[in-house]
């Protein structure tokens, strides 16, 4: 049995939202491989792929299974040299490859907390019941305070405040297609990963019409049929 299992965070009503798993997602579709998804919710994450594992994207593949969004990059690209490259010329020795590791370092502290003061609240609302006490207990644990106190503030201030955090990437949007140029490669998708988070997750606009990154976002959909197609499933509104 060598087929590609991903196990990805579910919410309630099947949305996927993780943008960790959205770029494993991508990266799979990169590489033309073949594969299904299963769902986890929070709490069953620790018994999948008979356990061990803290967090999802968890990848089963053959006899062995690995998690941590990186870790499964580097697989994919080690695994499958002969399928096009995640990280360009040079591959894993490449700039590609620095560019990105970059990107996956930068984006969690720099965007996705200061993003989840504007959607944690909603995130609660659409876990699965199971999770609640999980979330909750985990969360209030990293923020130091209760969720509600942790997005306090003016929604408008708090969506100003992601927008602003995303100018590194946005500055390349404006001069090139793609984040890793004429082509994307896994560092868009780490970033296009984020896009599908705050989608899936709330109605909150993070990422506005006239923003250069929105033509970049479309370009990834058209780029990627199936994931723009299943990401409609997780699609909450404008
Ligand atoms: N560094 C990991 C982070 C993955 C991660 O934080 N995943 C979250 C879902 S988005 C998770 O599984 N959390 C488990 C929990 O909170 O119990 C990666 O890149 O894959």
């Amino acid at each position: 049995m060598n087929n590609i299992i991903l196990h990805e965070l579910a919410f309630q009503n099947d949305v996927r939202p993780s943008p960790f798993c959205w770029r494993v997602r991508l990266a799979l579709e990169h590489k033309g491989l073949d594969y299904s998804t299963l769902p986890a919710a929070f709490t069953a994450i620790p018994k999948v792929a008979g356990g061990g594992h803290k967090t999802v994207p968890i990848l089963e593949h053959g006899d062995g299974a690995l998690a941590d969004s990186w870790a499964i990059a580097n697989y994919l690209e080690d695994t499958y040299p002969d399928r096009p490259s995640l990280f360009g010329d040079g591959g894993a020795q490449g700039p590609g490859w620095t560019y990105a590791l970059a990107l996956h370092t930068w984006i969690q502290p720099a965007v996705h907390f200061p993003a989840l003061k504007v959607v944690v609240l909603d995130i609660y609302d659409r876990i699965q019941p199971q999770d609640r006490a999980h979330f909750l207990d985990t969360r209030e644990k990293r923020f130091g305070m209760s969720i509600e106190a942790f997005c306090a503030g003016d929604l408008n201030e708090k969506v100003a405040a992601v927008r602003k955090a995303l100018e590194p990437v946005r500055a390349v949007a404006k001069e090139r297609p793609f984040l890793s140029g004429a082509a994307p490669l896994y560092a868009d998708y780490i970033v296009a990963g984020f896009f599908f988070w705050c989608r899936a997750v709330s109605l909150a606009q993070v990422l506005a019409p006239d923003d250069p990154l929105t033509p970049w976002f479309e370009r990834i959909l058209a780029r990627f049929p199936r994931i723009a197609q299943e990401s409609t499933r997780t699609w909450q509104g404008p």
